[in-house]
């Protein structure tokens, strides 16, 4: 598999591929199945029933630029259709340890960036074509929102940010982004651990 790039590196370009997510020139390629998702998902028994199907929920293809200070990394995340008792696939979602911004690009599908600063939760509709801005202090967490083709998005950001996945554990993401018909609805986390943030939204793409 192919690994980042040591500094100094020297400018380049990099093709995105559409319709697979992958990167050329290929860094480090990331798989997440089901297994991997281990606490995420509110239905815990939905989870282990299905946690040994082996299915992709996403993958992350990176660019070689490496996750370094000053450098900004690139990567592709594809998250495919599907969902565990109506909650929609979904990324890990993480902290970065030394707050900074990143910047997201829908490319393909349908999905939305969920932020969470520890009391509140914010949603960005991502489309082609949308960047969501994540600020610094905002964890994020990525999802596709039901539509049958992969979600898939550019994100770039600083490389000495780092990514903390233990913060979402035990502080939640503020909201989940569950089916509801031919669209999603927004239901705060509302048992413990999880903490009511006191707000519903429902939502829908238009030919969904
Ligand atoms: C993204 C994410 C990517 C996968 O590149 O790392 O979408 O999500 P998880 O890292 O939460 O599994 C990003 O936000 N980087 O900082
Ligand atoms: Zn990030």
């Amino acid at each position: 598999m192919a690994d980042f790039a040591v500094p100094p590196i020297r400018p380049f370009g990099i093709a995105f591929e559409a319709s697979t997510g992958a990167v050329t020139r290929a860094g480090p390629v990331l798989t997440r199945k089901l297994a991997d998702l281990e606490g995420l998902f509110q239905d815990g028994d939905a989870w282990q029933a299905v946690r040994t199907s082996d299915e992709v929920v996403y993958t992350v293809h990176s660019s070689p630029v490496p996750e370094v200070p000053r450098e900004l990394p690139q990567s592709i995340t594809t998250i495919y259709p599907g969902d565990v008792a109506g909650e929609f696939y979904m990324t890990k979602g993480h902290q970065h340890p030394d707050p900074q911004g990143e910047i997201y690009l829908g490319i393909t599908g349908l999905g939305g960036l969920l932020l969470f600063d520890g009391s509140e939760y914010e949603w960005i509709d991502m489309a082609p074509g949308t960047s969501g801005y994540i600020p610094p202090h905002w964890a994020h967490r990525s999802v596709n929102v039901g539509s049958a083709e992969p979600y898939r998005f550019l994100a770039v950001y600083p490389g000495s940010a780092g990514h903390d996945y233990q913060w979402v554990l035990d502080h939640g993401m503020g909201a989940r982004a569950k089916r509801l018909g031919d669209a999603f609805e927004l239901v705060p986390f509302g048992r413990a651990p999880e903490r009511s943030v006191g707000r519903a939204v429902t939502c829908g793409f238009a030919g969904m």
